[in-house]
């Protein structure tokens, strides 16, 4: 069996069954954090998750609380090793092979600083950020155990209440703010910064311009929880401890301090002694067969190169591919045979949480810092006057830029839809990049009034030579596989009993704030009624 650091050695898996599964759990709980496991060829399993981000994870972990023996399988690396550096992860102001999925140059959010290309070229590698393109928008999504929690800014937001019939029309309110919403904060480790440091620390400099620019201009402030350790974050400052947000660590990963999923649902996973974890596979086909369906999958290696081809049999399938990964595979699967009972709403319903970036460049007395922490904390709340909520994000570039930059989500009304290109073997998207001129305009509703109150403009040179908005691109791809339409209302796709998808391809386009926790809350809602109606 090949384990995902390249070595050969004996699955945990069987280790686990040989030694009978009350002394595994107990005897090898130490074991459990370390081990690492691949699923056998031929193997026949009870459930499988194809993926490890936020709906795989809390999928596992409760179907694994519940008795049940679950397979995840995961495209990217186990992110667990040091590289030469000593670092797991890349840093972002020094981007080398770890940083993007099997690309030979970089293509950074911000690609051009002061009008120059900052773009540099890597060697090929299952790297973590992938920069997936589309025509019309480029979707940055992370690969790895752990999925986006890898690469996010760990912002966890929970929409205003009165938005949520916007995000989820069809699941009510009561259980998601009572019930599932404090448990996926809670088990997320969401929390607020201590504003007092906030007013004080020079790493929060930008941000405090950014709430000085909100409320002069008569804009709501906010808080944004993060899933940051402050206290780690405060060591950092203090020196007494090694820096990771106040070193400029994002998009690539962070070494220290971010609670990602590794810290938190991937812990309790691997307690239970129930669940392997197969890095470097990749789901490429789900079909019916005796005993459940045949999941199919490619393991790769760190080139990307196809090693060898797995079948397995299992009896329940839940799909938590990301809404791209989830979209991409039912639509090909659908139209190829596959699964051909699919109903027609598959691929469909995909939007860009209304993503847009924009900078502004301040006057030389509204410096926004050197030092520059890369986890964002502040926003800008303008969602019921103008249907933008905007963070205040760092440029940690180590320099004073006079810049305030902005990554802003929007209400929009455009879906894009996922069909099968049977030539090129891919499935398509047709987003139009010219679909983001409503985003742009709500973020505009904001920005132009600071510019106009400031006596500031929009910054040309951050995503190409005099491009003022980032929009091109989305941090937050959803839908493509809706609740309520392509599945039932706890994500039981129409069509195939056994089948389910549990990640962002349920919520229909928009979250009205940042995607993760809802995307946890509603997972920890649909598994709760699946395994107990369907176990
Ligand atoms: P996701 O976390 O994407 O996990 C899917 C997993 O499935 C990935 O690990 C894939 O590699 C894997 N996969 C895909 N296809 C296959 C296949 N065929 N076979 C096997 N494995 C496969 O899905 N959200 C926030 O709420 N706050 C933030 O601050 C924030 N910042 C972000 C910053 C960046 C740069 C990015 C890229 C995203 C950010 N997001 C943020 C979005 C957030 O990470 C995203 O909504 C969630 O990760 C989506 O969770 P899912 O469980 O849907």
């Amino acid at each position: 069996m090949r384990c995902d650091n390249g070595s050969t050695g004996p699955s945990r898996r069987t280790f686990l069954t040989g030694t009978g599964s009350i002394l595994g759990a107990v005897a090898l709980g130490g074991l459990a954090g370390t081990a690492k496991a691949s699923i056998s060829d031929a193997a026949t399993v009870p459930a499988l998750v194809i993926g490890t981000g936020y709906g795989g994870c809390v999928t596992a972990l409760r179907l694994a609380q519940a008795g049940v023996d679950v397979h995840m399988i995961e495209m990217g690396m186990a992110w667990d090793t040091p590289g030469p550096d000593g670092k797991i992860f890349a840093n972002t102001t020094t981007p080398d092979q770890r940083s993007f999925w099997l690309r030979t140059r970089t293509k950074q959010p911000l690609s051009n600083f002061l009008g120059f290309p900052i773009d540099k070229d890597i060697p090929k590698y299952t790297g973590i950020l992938d920069a997936e393109e589309f025509s019309g928008i480029t979707v940055y999504q992370g690969r790895g155990v752990g999925g986006g929690s890898l690469v996010n800014g760990g912002m966890a937001v929970t929409p205003r209440r009165e938005f949520f019939g916007e995000v989820l029309p069809s699941v009510n309110p009561d259980e998601m703010y009572n019930v599932y919403y404090p448990r996926a904060n809670a088990e997320l480790g969401v929390s607020l910064i201590d504003p007092a440091w906030f007013d004080t620390t020079p790493a929060y400099q930008y941000g405090r311009v950014g709430r000085k620019h909100a409320q002069r201009s008569g804009f709501p402030f906010v808080y944004v929880p993060n899933v940051y350790d402050w206290n780690y974050m405060k060591q950092e400052a203090d020196g007494t401890a090694p820096k990771s947000a106040l070193a400029g660590e994002i998009l690539y990963g962070n070494n220290y301090g971010k609670k990602s999923l590794q810290k938190t649902y991937l812990q309790k996973i691997r307690a239970t002694g129930r669940v392997t974890i197969s890095p470097l596979h990749r789901v490429t086909s789900v079909t019916p067969a005796s005993g459940g369906y045949t999941v199919t999958m490619e393991e790769l290696n760190t080139t990307g190169a196809v090693v060898t081809t797995k079948s397995v049999t299992a009896a329940k399938v839940f799909f938590a591919a990301g809404s791209v990964g989830t979209s991409k595979l039912l639509t090909k699967l659908k139209a190829t045979g596959a699964l051909p009972n699919l109903n027609g709403e598959i691929g469909q319903g995909w939007g860009d949480n209304g993503n847009v970036m924009v900078g502004r460049a301040n006057h030389l007395w509204d410096a926004t810092g050197a030092l520059q922490s890369s986890i964002p904390t502040a926003g800008i709340d303008n969602w019921a006057a103008g249907g933008a909520f905007a963070e205040v994000a760092p440029l940690p570039t180590g320099i004073e830029t006079y810049a305030s930059f902005y990554l802003s989500i929007t209400r929009t009304p455009s879906r894009a839809q996922f069909s099968w290109n049977a030539a090129t073997g891919k499935a398509d998207l047709n987003w139009q990049t010219a679909w983001k001129q409503t985003s742009i305009n709500a973020a505009k509703s904001i920005f132009d009034k600071i510019n106009a109150k400031e006596g500031t403009i929009y910054r040309t040179d951050l995503f190409g030579v005099y491009k003022t908005w980032g929009d091109h691109l989305t941090y937050h791809p959803l839908g493509g596989a809706i609740i309520n339409r392509a599945t039932d209302n706890y994500g039981r796709l129409h069509g195939y009993s056994g089948l389910y998808v549990m990640d962002g391809s349920l919520i229909p386009g928009t979250t009205t704030v940042n995607p993760f926790v809802t995307i946890t809350a509603l997972a920890e809602r649909n598994v709760e009624k699946i395994i107990a109606t369907d176990f």
